[in-house]
């Protein structure tokens, strides 16, 4: 793969193509280059992966830097990670927003992107499987017969932070943009499912939509993931038609998919079709082998694999981003005080803290978090941190979730797929 992977950087070259890389990918570009040159990460010869955790997608050449997106309705900051299907992260710095606007919110296919539905609430959802009523409804009858809710929470891919992990893990390359926080409207999944009458049996969700497979072939779901029956009916687990107020739009699954807060993003099934609902795991396309789990024993990173040493990834981990300042933002001469504004979300769980080190991790000292609308909301958060000459700094962020589980220094625990690495999030900016 053309990507920087680490080790002695004596090279001068492969320093240069590294920095032009974190350089490249934080999105600098977009926001109307907010330096001048270039302004490195430090790195420390090999352990440290943040210019891995910056670097550019693995599929692009190294001379091309990022590709930013080109899309009706989206943003041109966002950095695409692949075309076929299409994927596109959100640079950090583009995530200040409390709620994420659509414009800025990342893209993940795994299959061809449907058309538009003509008339979206003729829209068909199926509920069968171990239910005692099999149900056929509109998207028209799940507006008028259910109550709506509205709740703000965080979508996230689960390889969010893949980029981290050394020797590169398969898949797409996502930093920290596989995710955002945006309002969404819709009905409880587990309202429909009481409706339907859950049989004893019923233990796991099998999803189904309507995007064909990369192939084409109409028999051949894109992905098919599920979850156990205590998510599907909690209460913040819901089929939705609305982000930010607005009918949900086609590249998010439009007109109707579902949002499973707190889990890999690919449960939550766009352009939804059927919910089938099973009497073991599901074992459709995504959850199978390696697909969205991680090692129960770690393994040797880069390592032959046993797929019985690996289970389902539910609850994301913990994660904090700086989104203001943006990496590499250059400030005037003289300059004591930054004021910092992130977030930061940690799966089922919450934040329960969150800290700054503007010296390379040897001190840290606390954010303020922002109280959380609801439930798997991001917890915003901010920090005023002095800075006691002009020059070359580091900002560095780690969150701790409600458990005591912290951000790492870097991404561990490696798996083939790349799941789990949430290294601490760093920028780098220049006084004067
Ligand atoms: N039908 C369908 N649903 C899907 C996917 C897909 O490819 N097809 N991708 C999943 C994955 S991996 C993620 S991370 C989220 C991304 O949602 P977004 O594109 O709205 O950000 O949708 C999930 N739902
Ligand atoms: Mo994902």
């Amino acid at each position: 793969m053309a990507r920087e992977t680490g080790g002695n950087t004596a090279d001068g070259n492969k320093f240069e193509t590294s920095r032009r890389r974190f350089l490249g990918s934080s999105g600098l570009a977009a926001i109307g280059a907010v330096i001048g040159g270039v302004l490195p990460l430090s790195r420390d010869g090999g352990g440290i992966p943040q210019a891995r955790a910056q670097a550019a997608p693995a599929a692009a050449p190294a001379a091309k830097g990022p590709q930013y997106l080109k899309f009706p309705g989206k943003s041109e900051g966002l950095v695409v990670l692949g075309e076929k299907p299409l994927v596109a992260e959100t640079p950090e710095s583009l995530l200040d927003d409390d709620t994420t606007p659509i414009e800025k919110f990342y893209i993940r296919n795994n299959g061809q992107i449907p058309e538009e539905a003509k008339d979206p609430d003729a829209w068909k959802i199926t509920i069968d499987g171990e239910v005692n009523n099999k149900t056929e409804i509109t998207l028209g009858e799940l507006k008028s017969k259910y109550k709506a809710v509205t709740r703000r929470m965080v979508l996230e891919c689960g390889g969010n932070g893949r980029a981290g992990f050394s020797p590169p893990a398969r898949g797409n390359q996502w930093t920290n943009g596989g995710a955002g926080c945006a309002e969404w409207t819709g009905v409880p999944l587990a309202d429909v499912l009481k409706k339907a009458g859950l049989k004893p049996a019923a233990k796991y969700t099998a999803h189904y939509a309507a995007d064909l497979h990369l192939s084409g072939d109409a028999g051949k779901p894109s992905l098919s993931r599920g979850v156990r029956i205590e998510k599907a009916m909690d209460p913040n687990t819901m089929i939705v038609w609305a982000m930010n107020g607005k009918p949900l739009p086609n590249i998010h699954g439009g007109p109707v998919r579902l949002i499973v807060p707190g889990w890999a993003g690919s449960a939550s099934q766009k352009w939804l079709t059927r919910i089938t609902i099973r009497d073991r795991e599901h074992d459709g396309p995504g959850m199978t082998e390696f697909s969205y789990r991680t090692a129960i024993k770690p393994m040797v990173p880069g390592g032959k694999a046993d797929p019985a040493n690996f289970r389902i990834l539910e609850s994301m981990p913990v994660r904090s981003i700086i989104t203001n300042p943006a990496n590499g933002a250059k400030f005037a001469a003289g300059t004591k005080e930054l004021k910092l504004r992130g977030a930061s979300w940690a799966g089922d769980l919450t934040v329960r803290q969150v800290d700054i080190s503007t010296d390379f991790g040897a001190n840290w000292q606390r954010a303020t978090l922002v109280k959380p609308k609801n439930k798997y909301d991001w917890q915003r958060w901010t920090a005023t941190i002095k800075l006691p000459t002009d020059g070359y700094f580091e900002i560095w962020a780690r969150a701790t979730d409600s458990r005591g589980a912290m951000q790492p220094h870097q991404a561990g625990f490696w798996n083939p797929q790349g799941y789990g690495g949430n290294a601490m999030h760093r920028i780098a900016v220049l006084v004067g």
